[in-house]
């Protein structure tokens, strides 16, 4: 029998991490909180975007998700026999300022502050993300994050969010994959806020990033010296369709690295932005969006990269020179398994990726942290093929590490199945099946497995 690239193996052994190696999982307000309209929580655009009609399939919505919002504990105590030294999980930002600013609603923030406090009984780090795409429709309202002033009043939350946990809180995320929000959000249209502009969407970049940089700043001045300040971007290695590519085809896929990777690594740890010409933003101030002293707020010093790694991207030259895109993405030609969501597994575009970072950003490179990574898989409880999906991208962290990357940490891809956005509840993510009718939680074999390896790399 031939096996393919992410075909599943039998993973166990894996080399051994460094001691203090950081082991955790990853969720998301939207996806798994529920209580939509509970103790005061203000609307966000995915309430708003949900109900238009076809945006996600089957009509699915995130009101009552895995209503983690009244059953933390029992997913805290999921946790604790996962062994998890870390979770990963995103503040609702209108839970805590209903408007996106001013008044803020001290029920939403206690439940958070319930949240850590359950978190650090049960020896797990809380790794709170502040913005994981649930904008305040009323910042929505005001232009999003189209709108300069959107950065402004993220650092202004960020200061609230610190002042309340700053406390217990040592290690923050900031934005949640700024590239997808721009590109899927505001460049396709197919997630929340919907709106298809192309590449007017570019904006929305900068004042992410902007807005990332007030919240360093906000985070460092209310949590104090120990805080960690990380951003997770989704970051995906670049690979040609086949090795007859043209020049044509090479410029393509330098075009969309340049959109996906370097648009949002690069102000961040080298102060500039890349060469954007092939976007048509040759004035180095875009046209009035970028402003003097915003690129020395974007670099402020990080203590880690978050990466999300899901898949490489496959480019070639656009086939329609009117398409509006300098590059077509398209089809890898070998055939790699494929997980539900029909992506492409390739254990080894991480390692890629991880040495290709650091080859591009040499000292400037802060510590890594794989912030997601996991797979979609048919419903039920013998996931073999998810354990051998997380076997095999550990072990590429673990190459990457044997490579001199410094790696200090893997979240996977999802602790619950949990709404997958424009795919609502069709695509299940989770160590834990989750039963939407009963909210019943069920481990699956891939949480039998993750837990072992968490415990045989304990010293
Ligand atoms: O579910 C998402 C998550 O919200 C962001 N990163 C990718 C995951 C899988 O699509």
């Amino acid at each position: 029998m031939t096996t393919r690239p992410g075909d599943p193996t039998t993973p166990l052994p894996l080399p051994r991490f460094p001691a203090d190696f950081v082991w955790g999982a990853s969720t998301a307000a939207y996806q798994i909180e529920g209580a939509a309209e509970e103790d005061g929580k203000g609307p966000s655009i995915w309430d708003t975007f949900v109900g238009r009609p076809g945006a996600v399939r089957d009509g699915h919505t995130g009101a009552v998700a895995c209503a983690h919002y009244h059953r933390y504990a029992e997913d805290v105590a999921l946790m604790r026999r996962l062994g998890l030294d870390a979770y990963r999980f995103s503040i609702s930002w209108p839970r805590v300022l209903p408007s996106g600013a001013g008044r803020v609603e001290q029920r939403g923030l206690d439940f958070y502050d319930r949240l850590v406090d359950a978190l650090l009984a049960a020896g797990i780090e809380p790794t709170p993300t502040l913005f994981h795409w649930d904008l305040p429709q009323a910042l929505e309202d005001e232009g999003g994050w189209l709108a300069r002033d959107t950065a402004y009043r993220f650092g202004e939350y960020a200061a609230v969010v610190a002042e309340r946990l700053g406390d217990r809180v040592r290690r923050w995320i900031t934005l949640n994959e700024p590239f997808v929000h721009m590109s899927f959000g505001y460049g396709y249209g197919v997630h929340a806020p919907g709106r298809a502009m192309l590449l007017d969407a570019v904006p929305v970049a900068h004042h992410q990033l902007l807005g990332h940089g007030l919240a360093v700043a906000a985070l460092r001045a209310a949590a104090g010296p120990d805080a960690q300040v990380l951003i997770a971007n989704n970051c995906s290695p670049v690979r040609l369709r086949s090795d007859a590519a043209s020049e044509a085809d090479r410029l393509a896929a330098d075009a969309y690295d340049t959109l996906h990777n370097r648009l949002f690594n690069d102000p961040l740890l080298t102060g500039r932005y890349p060469d954007l010409s092939a976007y048509g933003l040759t004035d180095p101030g875009w046209g009035g969006i970028v402003r003097d002293d915003d690129l020395s707020v974007i670099a402020a010093p990080l203590d880690g990269l978050g990466i999300n790694y899901y898949n490489p991207s496959w480019i070639t030259a656009p086939a329609d020179p009117a398409s509006g895109l300098p590059f077509d993405l398209t089809e890898p030609e070998q055939a790699y398994r494929r997980t539900a969501f029909d992506w492409p597994v390739v254990p080894d575009g991480l390692t890629e990726l991880l040495l290709g970072l650091k080859a591009r950003y040499g000292t400037a490179l802060p510590p890594v942290w794989i912030t997601e990574n996991g797979c979609s898989e048919p419903a039920g409880l013998d996931d073999a093929a998810r354990v051998g999906y997380l076997g095999a991208h550990i072990g590429a962290v673990a190459e990457a590490l044997a490579q001199g990357v410094d790696v200090r940490g893997y979240f996977t891809w999802s602790l619950l199945d949990n709404f997958e956005w424009a795919e609502g509840y069709h695509q299940r993510f989770g160590l834990v099946e989750v039963d939407f009718a009963t909210q019943a939680r069920t481990p699956r074999a891939s949480f039998a497995w993750y837990r072992d390896l968490i415990a045989s790399q304990k010293p």
